[in-house]
C-alpha cells in the first residue's frame, strides 16, 4: 500500500513500533512468524481531521427523519478521536459513518478474495449492523451486503468478521457501522486484513459430467403416498402429506394419506391423518412442529357447477410422535392457502376458495403464543382475495411481499404483485412483473442471503388459456423504498424445446454454497413434461445451463426440497390422466464432486438467540456459513424457504457464527446450518433452533 500524505503522527508512531517490534521478533526466533496482513483501511484510526470537522475520509451517511448527530468524540478507543453517531428515535431510515466512495480512500479488494473487517466500537443500541458496498466496474458502486450486528456495550469491544467472496468485477469496497435504533454508536479503529485461503490441494474432479451437472438416482422404491406436499422435519425426516391425493375413490371413501421419510434408511412411517388435507397449507412453527391448516371439503360437482370446497379445519404435526392434533378452526374453509411464519413466531395464511367455492377473503392469523387462530374481529381484515397458493414472502421489515406467484388461471387485477403491510392494514401495489396472467404455477425465492431482501420469480403458465409455459424471470430488490420489479435473464429451454418455450410448475431450491438450484417443470397444463434444469447465481443474476435433469417428469402436484445432507429430493406427478408418479428422485449437485466437505466438529449449543455470537469448530477452511430454514413445499409455493448468512469471526477452526438481530431476516424456528469450503463444497448440516 502506497503511503499516503494525510497519514497522521500517531499512525506513523505506531509503524516505528511495529518496525522495532518485528526487529525484536527476528532476532529471537529463528524464522519469524507470518506477518498479519497489512491494514487496508485508509485513516482507521480516525485521527487525521478533514476540514468538513470529520475523519479524513470517512463521511456522514444515510436517510430518514429521525433527529441525528455525528461527533468527532475524545473518547476514543486509541488516540484521541473516535466517530460518535446518535440516532434520537427508531423510525424508517439509518445513519452511518461510510469510508469515502473515492478512488484513494476506498480499500482495494480482489474478486474472489475474502477480508476480516474489524471495528472497535460502542454501543447503547442493537439495532447496529456492518454494511458494505462494493464499487463494480460495470456499474459503479452498488450496495453489497450487511454482515454482523454488533451487541449492546458501554466499553469498547472488538468485532471482527469476515466478508464472503469479493464478486466478480469488484475493485473496490467500503464499509462502516450503521445505526438503525435509537441510541448512540461509537466507532474507532477500522482494520481490514486480506485472509483469503488457499484453495486446498488441486485434486481435480474425477467424477465426469457429474463435476459440473451434478448427477440425478431414481430411488429403488417409491413413496407410498401421493407426495403433494413435502416438509423436512428438524429431526431430518420428510413429511409427505396426500390427503386424498386428487382420488375421488380415497376421497369417497375417507381414505387420508400421510407417510414421513427416513432418508438414511429410506424408511417410510405411516401416520394417521385426521382429515382430506389434500392441498393445504402448512408451515413450520417456532418449536418445530408443523402447523397444517385447510384442505378439501369437497371434490367438485359431477356436472361441474361448483368446484372444489375448502375445509377451515387446522390441525399440528408433531415429528416427536409423527401425529397430529387438531387445533381451532380458521374462519373459513381454504383450499390452496399460502402459509408465512412472522418474525414473532405467528403465521399468516391468505387465499385459496373457501366452503363454499369462492374466494377465500379473510386475514387468518394464527397466534403462536395462544396456539389458536384468531376470529375474525381479533386479525386485521382488508377483505381481499389473494388467490390460490399466493406466494407471501415476509421482509425485513414484516411486511408481506406478494409475488405474483399462484396457482390456477390468471394474476390478481392490477400490477399482479404488492406488498401487504399487516399492521397499518394497507395494499401497495409492486409494478414491473412481465405477464402478470401467465405466471401460474411460477415459482418465487427469496435469494441468498436473505440479509440482501432480493426475489427471484421465475416462469408459469395459465390453465385456462393454456399458452406454451415462458421463460420470464423476474427480479427486484426489497430493500428500495419503492420496489418495482425489473426483467431477469431467461431461464435455460429444456431438450427440444424451441426458444420460445419455458416452464410451468417450476421447482427451485435454495443450496448451501449460495446458488439456486431450478429443475422439473412442464409446458402445458398438467401435460408435456420439460427436462431442464438450471443453477441460477445470486451474485452475477446469470443461470447456468445444462444441469443433470430428473428423469422422471415433474410437473402438477410436483416438488423438489433441499436434504440436510445437501443433496435435492424431488417428489411427484400429477398428470391430465389422473395417474400419480411415486417415484423418488434425488439430485448430488457438482459441489459433491470437488473434494472433501468441510465438517461441523462441535457445536457447543444448538439453541441461538438474536444478535448472538455462536461457536463452532471446524476441520479445516471455512469460506462461508448459513442458516437454511427446512422446505415445507407444495405448488412450486414455499414462501419461507431462506438462505440466512452467517457473518464470520474465524480463530483457526474455531468460528463465531453472528446471527442477525431481526426476526424478520430469521423467523424463530429450527435451520440448517451448513459451513460451506473450498470450491463451495459444504457440511452436512447440523441443526439449530434460531429465536
Ligand atoms: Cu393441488
Amino acid at each position: 500500500m502506497t503511503p499516503r500524505p494525510w497519514l497522521s503522527a500517531r499512525n506513523r508512531r505506531d509503524i516505528g513500533i511495529l518496525v522495532v517490534l518485528s526487529l525484536l521478533l527476528t532476532l529471537a526466533l529463528p524464522s519469524p512468524p507470518a506477518s498479519a496482513g497489512a491494514n487496508l483501511v485508509a485513516n482507521g484510526g480516525l485521527e487525521a481531521m478533514g476540514g468538513d470537522g470529520f475523519p479524513v475520509c470517512w463521511e456522514r451517511s444515510g436517510w430518514g427523519d429521525s433527529p441525528y448527530t455525528f461527533d468527532v468524540t475524545t473518547q476514543a478507543h486509541t488516540g484521541t478521536k473516535a466517530m460518535q453517531i446518535t440516532l434520537a428515535q427508531t423510525a424508517p431510515g439509518d445513519r452511518k459513518a461510510m469510508m469515502l466512495e473515492d478512488a484513494s480512500c476506498a480499500p482495494t479488494v480482489t474478486p474472489g478474495h475474502q477480508y476480516d473487517l474489524g471495528v472497535w466500537y460502542t454501543t447503547t443500541t442493537p439495532n447496529t449492523v456492518m454494511t458494505v458496498f462494493r464499487h463494480d466496474v460495470a456499474q459503479g458502486w452498488v450496495y453489497w451486503t450487511d454482515l454482523a450486528t454488533l451487541p449492546v456495550t458501554t466499553s469498547y469491544q472488538h468485532q471482527v468478521v469476515r466478508t464472503p467472496q469479493v464478486p466478480p468485477g469488484t475493485d473496490q469496497i467500503v464499509w462502516g457501522v450503521t445505526i438503525y435504533g435509537a441510541g448512540t454508536l461509537r466507532t474507532d479503529d477500522y482494520t481490514m486484513e486480506d485472509v483469503t485461503q488457499p484453495a486446498p490441494g488441486t485434486t481435480a474432479c474425477t467424477a465426469g459430467t457429474a463435476c459440473t451437472k451434478g448427477v440425478w438416482q431414481v430411488m429403488p422404491f417409491n413413496t407410498p403416498v401421493r407426495a403433494i406436499h413435502a416438509v423436512v422435519l428438524h429431526n431430518g425426516d420428510v413429511l409427505l402429506v396426500a390427503g386424498s391425493g386428487n382420488n375421488l375413490d380415497d376421497f369417497a371413501a375417507g381414505t387420508f394419506k400421510t407417510a414421513v421419510y427416513r432418508p438414511s434408511t429410506g424408511t417410510f412411517t405411516d401416520v394417521p391423518t385426521p382429515a382430506d388435507l389434500f392441498c393445504a397449507g402448512h408451515v413450520q412453527l417456532a418449536d418445530g412442529r408443523v402447523l397444517v391448516m385447510g384442505g378439501n371439503k369437497d371434490y367438485p360437482s359431477a356436472d361441474g357447477t361448483v368446484g372444489y370446497k375448502g375445509l377451515p379445519d387446522s390441525f399440528v404435526f408433531d415429528p416427536a410422535t409423527n401425529s397430529y392434533s387438531r387445533v381451532n378452526n380458521m374462519t373459513a374453509g381454504s383450499w390452496y392457502p399460502s402459509a408465512t411464519v412472522l418474525g414473532n413466531g405467528d403465521v399468516i395464511s391468505l387465499g385459496g376458495l373457501n366452503e363454499n367455492s369462492s374466494g377465500m377473503v379473510a386475514t387468518q392469523y394464527f397466534d403462536a403464543s395462544q396456539e389458536r387462530w384468531l376470529g375474525l374481529n381479533e386479525a386485521n381484515q382488508t377483505w381481499s382475495f389473494w388467490g390460490l397458493y399466493p406466494s407471501m414472502i415476509l421482509m425485513q421489515d414484516g411486511r408481506l411481499f406478494y409475488t405474483g406467484s399462484h396457482v390456477f388461471g390468471n394474476g390478481l387485477p392490477g400490477t399482479g404483485a404488492s406488498i401487504y403491510n399487516y399492521d397499518a392494514n394497507t395494499i401497495t401495489p409492486v409494478s414491473g412483473l412481465q405477464n402478470k396472467d401467465e405466471r401460474d404455477q411460477s415459482m418465487s425465492v427469496l435469494l441468498p442471503p436473505a440479509q440482501d431482501q432480493r426475489v427471484l420469480t421465475m416462469g408459469g403458465g395459465n390453465i385456462d388459456t393454456n399458452p406454451d409455459a415462458n421463460r420470464l424471470t423476474d427480479l427486484i430488490d426489497l430493500k428500495q423504498a419503492a420496489p418495482v420489479y425489473t426483467a431477469g435473464p431467461l431461464l435455460p429451454t429444456g431438450a427440444g424445446q424451441t426458444p420460445s418455450q419455458g416452464k410451468m410448475y417450476v421447482s427451485a431450491v435454495l443450496l448451501p454454497d449460495g446458488k439456486v438450484f431450478e429443475t422439473g417443470g412442464a409446458l402445458h397444463n398438467r401435460a408435456d413434461p420439460v427436462y431442464e434444469a438450471s443453477m441460477f447465481d445470486p451474485v452475477t443474476n446469470t443461470f447456468t445451463a445444462g444441469m443433470a435433469t430428473d428423469p422422471v417428469p415433474r410437473g402438477y402436484h410436483s416438488s423438489a426440497f433441499l436434504l440436510p445432507d445437501g443433496r435435492v429430493m424431488a417428489v411427484g406427478n400429477n398428470p391430465g390422466d389422473g395417474t400419480f408418479d411415486m417415484r423418488v428422485s434425488v439430485y448430488s449437485p457438482p459441489y459433491l464432486f470437488q473434494g472433501a466437505r468441510p465438517q461441523i466438529l462441535s457445536m457447543p449449543d444448538n439453541t441461538w438467540a438474536y444478535g448472538s455470537a455462536n461457536t463452532i469448530t471446524v476441520d479445516g477452511p471455512v469460506l462461508k456459513a448459513e442458516l437454511i430454514r427446512p422446505a415445507a413445499v407444495t405448488h412450486s409455493s414455499d414462501p419461507n424457504q431462506r438462505f440466512v448468512d452467517l457473518p464470520m469471526t474465524v480463530t483457526g477452526t474455531t468460528i463465531s457464527l453472528n446471527l442477525t438481530s431481526n426476526p424478520n431476516l430469521a423467523p424463530p424456528g429450527w435451520y440448517m446450518l451448513f459451513v460451506v469450503g473450498a470450491n463451495g463444497v459444504p457440511s452436512v448440516a447440523k441443526w439449530v433452533k434460531v429465536g
